[in-house]
């Protein structure tokens, strides 16, 4: 239940190497452009496990700071000079915190801005729950209302996963949209390697904006009868003749695209096996695998690689419309705020199906 009054709960991690902390704060008071709001979801990010894992000067980040980047809630409170969402409207928060003024924080791309290594007195870390105090906790202290996207009445379990893993994977899909031709995708393919909280979502973004055939790949029978749920074509455990098997679904010529929700260097070498000349791999798990490029080498002419992070402002906009739609479900796992070091727990251990999402204890036990 709540603290007392102008008290907050917020997960927190109080020194690096050390075990997230469930603290009691005092409530942010939003000054200026600042916007406060009550947090009704947060999800749990493998990301949120690398900070908790991060040596000392590993990250560019001062601790203590709460943790939580995929977050959704209302606005509580506007600063005088706030603008965006009113009080009392439902939001989603973008994560990435730009400095809001370089080439890409003006034009909507906060995730890939210009000054993100800066770091000074006053701004340390790259987002909510990045150095900054973050969403796992009652409130969160947003910098600017330009980082607030109305929600309508898109449930706040369902919205927070979309502003970070739903943002991501279809940021990811827009990178390799080019592959896809002109037609939409018809007559090509897309392998989806790791099927967790991003590969379930990226299935259902591809079936929904392109006629790509979608195959699945990961090392769990329960994750592919997920990626079915979601419209996959076809699904296949790794076995030594994976590539093969997707090779054997495209005539041979290989897939058009991969995208790599895992990144280890096994899924690398399985992705640019399976891909065909001209066709795109994009790295977006953080498995720290790595790829040999060289030439001459070994990997497909013509093959483009990228490292998508995060997404767009746009993009949030048109992966929230997908979910408000009905063409996006997230499959989540929910959790009190206050059992929130079993969540990390479940999330580190791989037992969580989908996405595991922190909502306030009372709306746990009302629901
Ligand atoms: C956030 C911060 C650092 C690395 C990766 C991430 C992603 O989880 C954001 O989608
Ligand atoms: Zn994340
Ligand atoms: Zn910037």
């Amino acid at each position: 239940m709540r603290g007392r009054e102008g008290a907050m709960r917020a997960v927190r991690l109080t020194r690096w190497g050390g075990p997230p902390v469930v603290s009691e704060l005092e409530r942010p008071s939003p000054r200026g452009e600042e916007v406060l709001v009550r947090v009704e979801a947060a999800g749990l990010c493998g990301s949120d496990l690398h900070v908790i894992d991060a040596g000392p000067g590993a990250l560019p980040y001062r601790t203590p700071f709460t943790l939580g980047h995929e977050v959704a809630g209302r606005v509580a409170e506007r600063g005088p000079d706030a603008t965006g969402p009113r009080t009392g409207e439902r939001v989603v928060v973008y994560g990435p915190w730009g400095c809001g003024h370089c080439g890409h924080c003006a034009a909507g791309a906060e995730n890939y801005c210009d000054r993100r290594s800066e770091s000074d007195a006053s701004r340390t870390g790259t987002g909510a729950g990045l150095g900054r105090d973050g969403g796992l906790a009652d409130f969160l202290l947003v910098p600017s209302g330009r980082l607030l996207l109305p929600l309508g009445d898109l449930a706040p379990a369902q919205a927070a996963p979309l502003s970070d893993a739903g943002l991501t994977s279809y940021h990811a899909i827009a990178g390799i949209r080019p592959t896809l031709g002109d037609a939409g995708g018809g007559g090509t393919a897309v392998a989806v390697i790791g099927v967790g909280g991003l590969g379930h979502l990226a299935v259902q973004i591809l079936r929904a904006t392109t006629s790509a055939q979608v195959l699945a790949v990961d090392v769990k029978e329960e994750a592919l009868a997920l990626a079915a749920d979601c419209g996959a074509h076809f699904g296949t455990l790794v076995r030594p003749d994976t590539a093969e098997a997707l090779r054997g679904r495209t005539g041979g010529a290989g897939v058009d695209a991969v995208l790599d929700f895992v990144g280890t260097s096994a899924t690398l070498r399985l992705g640019v096996s399976a891909v065909r000349p001209s066709g795109a791999l994009a790295v977006v798990g953080s498995g720290g695998g790595e790829l040999l490029i060289r030439k001459p080498g070994t990997l497909p002419p013509g093959l483009r690689i990228s490292l998508p992070f995060w997404g767009t402002r746009r993009d949030l906009e048109q992966v929230v419309a997908l979910a408000q739609a009905g063409a996006v479900t997230v499959a989540t796992e929910r959790f009190p705020l206050s059992r929130a070091l079993d969540a990390i727990d479940a999330l580190r251990s791989g037992a969580v199906r989908g996405r595991a999402v922190l909502v306030p204890d009372e709306e746990f036990v009302r629901s």
